[in-house]
């Protein structure tokens, strides 16, 4: 019998390329966040150009979301980011604090994919910040609460002798991150073998920070992306004190084998409700959106009770 901690929604994919009234070719990797008791779907699509853009859906019950007329963001006009953001804006994440949602996002261009930081308050209206790093960086997100006087984020270099690995950075302002550790590693002939990146901003449980993060395994039939969970410290988020040995989702519905990229779960948002449960998203072979749902408990139990080392 197959394990399964994740229990998919029934009447997945919620949001498809069809339900956009502006022409994508995808709808995927959405961040997302709940404002003013609605759900906000920060979803990235393609346009078919291969670019991608940042569309925005809304929801009042985290099924069944309504996308606006137009995209929410695409790639800046203005002088300090046009440059950096000319092959188009992927992957967003959404962290809420200090009163407002932070998006971190992957911008892309002839020099690289580096970070870049949108606030936003009220969703009507977004800011371009500054971009956080240099290239090569994706997948960053930052945690939702400061640890004293600094934010930490979650980090992804990439090295020969430590590839796509997870790292812990701090910040005093939200522009210049230092203190880097490393976190977290793949670990060989494990099904995060390949690389390993950051998910859904980490969600604070009495036992520790948990994160939905994404793993790859390269296999003869081309690159399979899966989800799992690690708990950080709750004071020390560069501290990892359990990931789970298994994966918590992978490829499995037809919307998730086939589609612009095949065999692909990947996630940038879950949101934690007050039953004890959690809504992970994720994007179904890079052309879907999906949810399921999962107890937070049990994710946590997996971190400790079914360990795999975290580098
Ligand atoms: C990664 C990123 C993700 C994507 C995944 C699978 O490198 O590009 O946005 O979902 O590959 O194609």
């Amino acid at each position: 019998m197959p394990f399964r901690v994740v229990r998919r929604y029934e009447n997945n994919p919620i949001l498809t390329p069809e339900d956009i009234p502006y022409p994508v070719e995808t709808v995927h990797n959405a961040g997302m966040c709940k404002h003013e008791g609605r759900y906000i779907m920060l979803f990235r699509a393609h346009r078919a150009n291969g670019r991608s853009i940042l569309g925005l859906a809304e929801s009042d019950d985290g099924y069944k979301f309504t996308p606006r007329p137009e995209p929410f963001m695409v790639p800046s006009r203005e002088d300090s980011f046009a440059e950096y953001e000319a092959f188009g804006v992927e992957d967003p994440r959404i962290t809420f604090i200090d009163g407002e949602y932070l998006i971190t996002y992957s911008a892309y261009s002839k020099h690289g994919v580096r970070i870049g930081l949108a606030k936003t308050r009220d969703w009507q209206t977004v800011e371009r910040v500054a971009f956080i790093s240099q290239a090569d960086m994706r997948n960053v997100v930052i945690f939702p609460e400061k640890f004293g006087e600094r934010y930490a984020r979650l980090d992804r270099p990439h090295s020969e002798i430590c590839p796509w690995s997870i790292w812990v950075s701090y910040s005093r302002d939200l522009l210049h991150w230092g203190d880097s550790h490393v976190a977290m590693k793949p670990v060989p002939y494990h099904w995060d073998e390949m690389k390993i990146g950051p998910g859904a901003p980490p969600i604070k449980t009495p036992r520790g920070w948990l994160h939905i993060y994404h793993g790859v395994f390269e296999t003869m039939a081309g690159a399979v992306y899966r989800l799992g969970v690690a708990l950080h410290d709750l004071t020390d988020p560069s501290k990892v004190i359990g990931v789970g040995d298994r994966w918590i989702l992978q490829p499995q519905d037809p919307w998730e084998v086939t589609g612009y990229v095949h065999n692909v779960v990947f996630s940038c948002g879950a949101v934690p409700e007050d039953d004890g449960t959690v809504k992970i998203y994720w994007g179904g072979a890079d052309q879907v959106m999906c949810v399921g749902t999962a107890r937070i408990d049990d994710l946590v139990d997996l971190c400790l009770n079914d360990s795999r080392p975290p580098m």
